[in-house]
Order: C-alpha cells, then sequence, then structure tokens
C-alpha cells in the first residue's frame, strides 16, 4: 500500500491509496475469466485498459492487469482509492516469475479449481501463496470455481484439504460471473479493514 498527499487544487482532505490485488491459484483455475469479468462489470472504474499477456493457447504468460479507481470518505478524509488487479499464471513451469506477481500486493484471491481430481493441485497452489505472503501476511480470500462441471468438490471438502474453516470459501462459476464481483468486494473490504485497523493501532 501506498499513501500520498496530492498536490493542486484538490482539498487538502484529500489522500490517494493504492493497493493491489494479485488472483492466484492451479493452472486454468480461472484466474483471467475472474479478472476479465472484473474489467467489464466495474468498467467504469478502470483509469487503464489494462492487458493480459496469454499464450497462443489462452494460457496466462506472465500477467493480466488493470487499474480501478473508487473514492469513498472515512473519518473526514476523502479518499481516492487505486486498486491494481493481476492475475499469476497458474503455469507449472512459471514458479520462478509468478512470484514477481505478488509483490507489493496487499491481498490476494486464491482461486481453487473445483473440477474432480484437483485437490491436490488446489493444495499445491495455496501452500505456494502461503508461502510467498508468509513474511507481508496479506489477507487472502478463497474462491472455488467451476462448482458447475459435474461432481465439482464441494466447499467442506476443499475446506479440509486447504485446512481452512468451510465458511470462508466462496463458491464461483467465473464463466457466467457468478460471485465472481462478490469475492472482490471480499478481498477488497478485508484490504481496507486490515489498512485502518493498523493505521488506528500505529
Ligand atoms: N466450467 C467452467 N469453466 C470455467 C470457469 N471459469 C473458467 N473456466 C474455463 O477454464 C479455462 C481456464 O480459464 P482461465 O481463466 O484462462 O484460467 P487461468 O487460471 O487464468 O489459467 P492460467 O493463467 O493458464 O493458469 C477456460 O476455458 C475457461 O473458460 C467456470 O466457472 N466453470
Ligand atoms: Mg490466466
Amino acid at each position: 500500500m501506498q499513501t500520498q498527499t496530492l498536490p493542486g487544487q484538490i482539498p487538502a482532505n484529500t489522500r490517494l491509496l493504492q493497493f493491489k490485488i494479485a488472483y492466484w491459484g492451479p493452472g486454468e483455475s480461472g484466474k483471467t475469466t475472474n479478472y476479465l469479468w472484473i474489467k467489464r462489470k466495474l468498467g467504469k472504474y478502470k483509469v487503464s485498459q489494462g492487458f493480459s499477456i496469454q499464450t497462443s493457447q489462452k494460457r496466462t504468460l506472465w500477467a493480466d492487469a488493470v487499474w480501478l479507481r473508487t473514492e469513498m470518505d472515512v473519518g473526514g478524509q476523502h479518499l481516492i482509492v487505486m486498486w491494481q488487479v493481476v492475475t499469476a499464471t497458474g503455469q507449472e513451469r512459471f514458479l520462478s516469475t509468478r512470484e514477481f506477481v505478488l509483490a507489493g500486493a496487499d491481498g490476494a484471491v486464491f482461486v481453487a479449481d473445483a473440477s474432480p481430481g484437483r485437490e491436490d493441485d488446489d493444495l499445491r497452489s495455496f501452500q505456494e501463496l502461503l508461502g510467498f505472503t508468509a513474511n507481508a501476511r496479506i489477507p487472502i480470500v478463497v474462491q472455488l470455481n467451476k462448482v458447475d462441471v459435474p461432481n465439482s468438490i464441494p466447499p467442506a471438502t476443499l475446506a479440509k484439504v486447504l485446512g481452512i474453516p468451510a465458511g470462508e470459501i466462496h463458491p464461483s462459476v467465473a464463466v457466467k460471473g457468478e460471485g465472481v464481483i462478490e469475492v472482490f468486494h471480499a478481498i477488497t473490504a478485508e484490504v481496507l479493514k486490515a489498512v485502518f485497523v493498523k493505521v488506528k493501532g500505529t
């Protein structure tokens, strides 16, 4: 997170906050599908076109990224909040590069794949995320995507696999946009909460 006072004619009580939200998860779990839906549905908040760097097979090669802008009044201050939304590639062979997508992240959405048989991939990717964020200790929201596929992994099973409470899992069908914006709101709320608790405590 970065914060600064803005120059010029902007009222003195205006602050700029910048946050980065990273989407993480095993290969083809639906990270880019989430990103594209957010870009489309929250289009009026977009301040950049955004980009997706993909292979010819539509796999994310490096990352997707876009900036969104929101404003709010909190405790007598006007806040301009910039959100950078990025997705990492889930491709196994890019372990060494995808870590850098997390650099400076203020929150992460872990997109698990509910397709049958993907439990091990979900766990491996979740542990990878926990490992890379161990020092930063950022909020993480867990999304269970593709619950529309036949015999999908139930939320309670994924909860057991990941070792987290079942109530913390957000089921979604990103191709239809179901649950996507709810999850995005959940992570932004967690990130703002973390910052304001930190500010209050200092
Ligand atoms: N059935 C179903 N398919 C989905 C859902 N979300 C995404 N997909 C499909 O899953 C495939 C992979 O989606 P992506 O969004 O590219 O996955 P990704 O996690 O960004 O993949 P990498 O960046 O390559 O790791 C695509 O064919 C999507 O259409 C969903 O909710 N249900
Ligand atoms: Mg992708």
